[in-house]
């Protein structure tokens, strides 16, 4: 018996992802069953995956919730900011020094609900941001009040009869706001997680990977099951292909109740960054010039 128990743990010591985690931390705060653990292994295991990768050189960064805690058991430089603020302390760590990676993590109330205008902007502005948002579709860490990614008639703390709002997709929406590559799976799909935070990380550019992820205390226990493989199974048994929904041209209400998955843009663009540095060396070696207002548009203005 002693002998097993000690095979399992040199087994676990040997796991190839031990090395990128703080394992004095561990247990973690999560709740048994709960998705976030899929998703950090799966981002960590894209980070493996990727040789010339250097975790020493990233930063990890998240505002407040349960996803929001993933970064502090990471061995590797992370900063835990304020509620829905992660993105713009990113984008601030990136402008600062954009040779190091930046690897964004929140929940689905951090990064669409209260950080929702900053995910747009970063997306538009195409900064070269990797955001992994873990979306169990409710305020996990409070309690289970729903979010704006809470499915329509879902049962919450604050929608005790039913959602009757609707909900933002927001990997097709940063899509169309700038982003350069945009995904979503659900924790069924952890390979897929990782093939596509590989893609986010290589990418140059603004970068977003969504995974809904099952909570079992909160939205499962109101909601489908109290129980993860339950959960998980609805999860499952709720998605349709991206390719399908744009192969087929079907709506909006012809995917209600679905959970769209799959890669929504995948594009190259310039990054703000090195349009930045390009900028500021033409600037200082003369060859960019300030435009000069237009009289027409500045006659306007003076109206106005
Ligand atoms: C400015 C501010 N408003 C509200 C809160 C309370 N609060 C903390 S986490 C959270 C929501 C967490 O939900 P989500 O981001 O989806 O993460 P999850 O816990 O579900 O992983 C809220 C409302 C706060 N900490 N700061
Ligand atoms: S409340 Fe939900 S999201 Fe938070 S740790 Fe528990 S199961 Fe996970
Ligand atoms: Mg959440």
């Amino acid at each position: 018996m002693m002998e097993t128990a000690q095979k399992e743990t040199k087994e676990r010591e040997k796991h190839p992802l031990q090395k990128y985690f703080r394992k004095e931390r561990f247990p973690t705060m999560f709740c048994p069953g709960c998705g976030n653990g899929i998703v950090m292994s799966a981002v960590m295991r894209a980070i493996d995956n990727l040789t010339n990768f250097n975790v020493d050189n990233t930063v990890f960064v998240s505002g407040i919730g349960c996803a929001g805690r993933i970064p502090g058991y990471i061995l590797a430089d992370s900063v835990h900011t304020t509620h829905g603020r992660a993105i713009p302390v990113a984008t601030g760590i990136k402008m600062f020094n954009p040779d190091l990676e930046i690897v964004v993590f929140g929940g689905d109330g951090d990064i669409t609900a209260i950080g929702g205008n900053h995910l747009l902007h970063a997306a538009r502005r195409h900064i070269d941001l990797t955001v992994v948002c873990v979306n169990n579709l409710n305020y996990g860490l409070t309690g289970g009040q729903f979010s704006p990614t809470t499915p329509a008639g879902a049962s919450t703390y604050t929608t005790p009869y039913g959602n009757i709002e609707g909900f933002f997709d927001f990997a097709e929406l940063v899509s169309l706001a700038g982003a350069a590559y945009s995904a979503r799976w659900t924790t069924n799909y952890p390979r897929r997680i990782t093939k596509s935070v590989e893609k986010a990380l290589l990418k140059k550019g603004f970068a977003y990977v969504e995974v809904v992820s099952q909570c079992p205390t909160s939205f499962g226990r109101h909601n489908v099951s109290a129980k993860p493989k339950e959960l998980m199974e609805w999860l499952k048994s709720n998605s349709i292909r991206v390719d399908e929904v744009r192969d087929q041209c079907m709506s909006r209400s012809d995917v209600e109740g679905k959970l769209v998955i799959g890669e929504f843009i995948d594009v190259e663009l310039p990054e703000l960054t090195e349009e930045y540095k390009k900028l500021i060396e033409g600037i200082k070696d003369g060859t960019i010039k300030a435009k000069k207002p237009r009289l027409d548009w500045l006659e306007l203005a003076i109206r106005a």
